[in-house]
């Protein structure tokens, strides 16, 4: 288990059991992201600990982030200004595209690079306060963290348009209803709920959660004929594991966890052990 400590000045790490938790912790700048906090985010799901099943990312104050640490962008050439753009595509990747389901906490600013770095996260559990915008409009630039793929696959490229041309703001209740957070919960309550998502997909077996974040996004970007021949070979795979021969004979025998429908506050339908 162990404590608190750092991975570097701006992210807090601890452990718990199987689940990783990263908090960004830089409270005085909303946690606006330099360029050694996003790297230092992609590194640790690139190279995750074995013992590591599951992700939560949260942070320390009221906002998520504030986006870009705006004091980096005095990049000199047009060149820098592709390579640090680059610099976020590749660690954001190594978390969206790795092997950890990562679970994040919304609350506060999503702002621009933090809603990128949000994006990029398998589950969203937004807060209340959370509210979600694109202010590179106003700031004379465009998104550079990959907001562009992944937000217009969620919410369309006319909302993003909406976002970036004329500033809007979407509030949690509008990133709900749009999929930019799956679940929205009490003020407070985000870090709890996440903690328990990421434990309930800590007991997938682990190839499915691998199934689900290297095979599902790749076959929802294929044809139908080749996402079906794809889903035939990740459906063989998973089926063919150890675990997975284990969790059918637990149901044959009746020990395993039926569906059941349970109406939550929010509405939310979670699977419980009868
Ligand atoms: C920052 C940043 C930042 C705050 N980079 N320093 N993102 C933005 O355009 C959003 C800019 N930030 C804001 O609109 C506001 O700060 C907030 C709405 C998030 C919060 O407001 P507030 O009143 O609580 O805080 P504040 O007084 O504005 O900021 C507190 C400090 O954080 C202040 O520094 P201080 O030294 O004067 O105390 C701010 O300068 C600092 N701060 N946000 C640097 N982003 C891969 S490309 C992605 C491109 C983008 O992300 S563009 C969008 C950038």
């Amino acid at each position: 288990m162990g404590g608190q400590s750092s991975l570097s000045e701006f992210v807090l790490y601890e452990q718990r059991g199987p689940i990783a938790i990263l908090t960004l912790d830089r409270p005085s700048k909303r946690n606006a992201l330099d360029t050694t906090t996003v790297r230092t985010l992609g590194a640790f799901f690139a190279d995750a600990p074995a013992d590591v099943a599951a992700a939560v990312l949260t942070s320390s104050s009221e906002h998520f982030s504030a986006g870009l640490d705006l004091s980096e962008l005095t990049a000199t050439s047009v060149f820098d200004g592709v390579l640090h753009s680059r610099g976020w595509h590749e660690p954001l990747n190594q978390i969206q595209l790795g092997t950890i389901p990562v679970v994040s906490v919304l609350r506060g600013a999503v702002i621009g690079g933090g809603l990128e770095l949000a994006l990029a996260t398998h589950i969203r559990v937004a807060e209340p306060t959370a509210y979600y915008a694109l202010p590179e409009g106003s700031r004379g630039i465009f998104v550079g963290g990959g907001a562009s793929v992944r937000l217009p696959r969620l919410i369309g490229v006319h909302r993003m348009a909406d976002m970036m041309l004329t500033g809007r703001v979407l509030d949690a209740s509008e990133g709900l209803d749009l999929g930019i957070s799956q679940y929205l919960v009490g003020d407070g309550e985000g870090f709890d709920r996440a903690v328990q998502l990421a434990g309930r997909i800590a007991e997938n077996n682990p190839v499915t959660n691998y199934a689900v974040l290297q095979a599902l996004p790749r076959i929802a970007e294929m044809g139908p004929q080749e996402g079906l021949f794809v889903e035939s070979l990740m459906a063989a795979i998973s089926q063919g594991s150890d675990r997975a021969k284990e969790l059918l004979e637990e149901f044959l025998a009746g020990r395993a966890a039926k569906v059941v429908a349970q109406e939550k506050r929010d509405g939310d339908t979670v699977m419980e052990t009868a």
